[in-house]
């Protein structure tokens, strides 16, 4: 009797176990496979003010469209306030599952990603880096702008060769952004290696927010201050290398002759000043960021680890040098 009964038992758990494991209870769930249509993006672009920002714009919204990814856009207007309240407005929103932040400064963005982190949102940091744990993001993707300073001061270098005592005047980008930090601190860096002359620089001036109509007033002030003295401009955008362009054929100089203009960017508008020879070198900054950016943020969502803190943009530089049919023709192959 009692056999029997132990024998009934122990065939019931057989058939229990045997059961859930066919309903697949006793095994986990396998982990979902995002897609880009899964992701919904806030995107806090740092504002309009260049033909980069146009082209770093368009790329994150076309490519958004292609993949079909749903964009939430916000323009900061070039103000850190606004990125802090879009973060927040992003970190509270529930469809929002990646935040993409292009910094307009380098610092005051800790207690949002904190934020971010505990929300469990994917953050990728692109265009310029940031002052802050790398912990609080997945990635960087962005110019090393520091060898684009150093770049930019080998062109000057050549541009002013055999010059003894050449004098330059800067003229920068917003003070607060990495993007003029760096490319200051490259600059110096590069023409302290000037093997054929000496390059002074003569006074150093930024324009807030990057805005041409400032640089052109800091190029029209620095003319008459150092009047007969100036044989080279760092400018640290396109625009404001045109500005100072404008403020020295004003003066009745020639840019390109009696002075020679170092640009960034290398925008379709840096191309014509090339070519017409008013520019004498544009150090390219790579805009077209976007699918790297968002293929990035797809693998943190996927749990992809290993992804370098920084990925470092490929560009290249361009000189009036390489004449202007060769220059129009290469114009004619870029998308900004
Ligand atoms: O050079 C300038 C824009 O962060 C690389 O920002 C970007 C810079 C670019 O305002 O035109």
């Amino acid at each position: 009797m009692m056999m029997s009964r132990m024998l009934r038992i122990a065939a019931a758990i057989a058939v229990s176990g045997a059961l859930a494991a066919c309903s697949g209870s006793a095994a986990s769930p396998s982990p979902k496979v995002y897609t880009y249509k899964d992701m919904t993006v806030g995107f806090i672009q740092t504002g309009s003010e260049s033909g980069w920002r146009a082209a770093n714009t368009s790329s994150f919204k076309e490519t958004a469209t292609a993949d079909g990814i749903n964009l939430k856009f916000y323009d900061s207007q070039n103000k850190i306030e606004n990125q802090i309240t879009a973060f927040n407005q992003y970190i509270q929103d529930p469809a929002v599952n990646v935040i993409i932040l292009a910094a307009v400064g380098t610092t005051g963005y800790d207690d949002v990603l904190k934020a971010a982190k505990a929300a469990n949102k994917v953050v990728v940091i692109e265009d310029r880096r940031i002052e802050a744990d790398a912990s609080l993001y997945y990635t960087y993707i962005g110019s090393d702008f520091d060898k684009e300073g150093n770049n930019g001061a080998a062109a000057m270098c050549t541009a002013l060769k055999g010059m003894s005592g050449a004098n330059v005047v800067e003229i920068g980008g917003d003070q607060a952004a990495s993007a003029a930090i760096d490319r200051a601190k490259g600059f110096r860096e590069g023409i302290a290696n000037c093997t054929d002359e000496s390059i002074k620089i003569l006074d150093t001036q930024s324009a807030p927010a990057w805005d041409p109509v400032q640089g052109k007033a800091i190029m029209e002030s620095d003319l008459k201050k150092y009047s007969g003295q100036i044989q080279g401009v760092y400018a640290h955008n396109d625009e404001l290398a045109i500005a100072a362009i404008q403020a020295i054929d004003a003066a009745g100089l020639k840019a390109g002759t009696d002075v020679k203009v170092i640009g960034f960017d290398a925008t379709a508008d840096g191309f014509k000043y090339l070519i017409s020879g008013e520019m004498f070198a544009d150090i390219e900054c790579n805009p077209l960021l976007a699918p790297q950016v968002y293929k990035a943020a797809l693998d943190a969502l996927n749990g992809v680890t290993g992804q370098a803190a920084w990925v470092p943009s490929q560009e290249g530089q361009f000189f009036a040098s390489q004449g202007a049919d060769a220059l129009k023709a290469i114009l004619a192959t870029r998308k900004y």
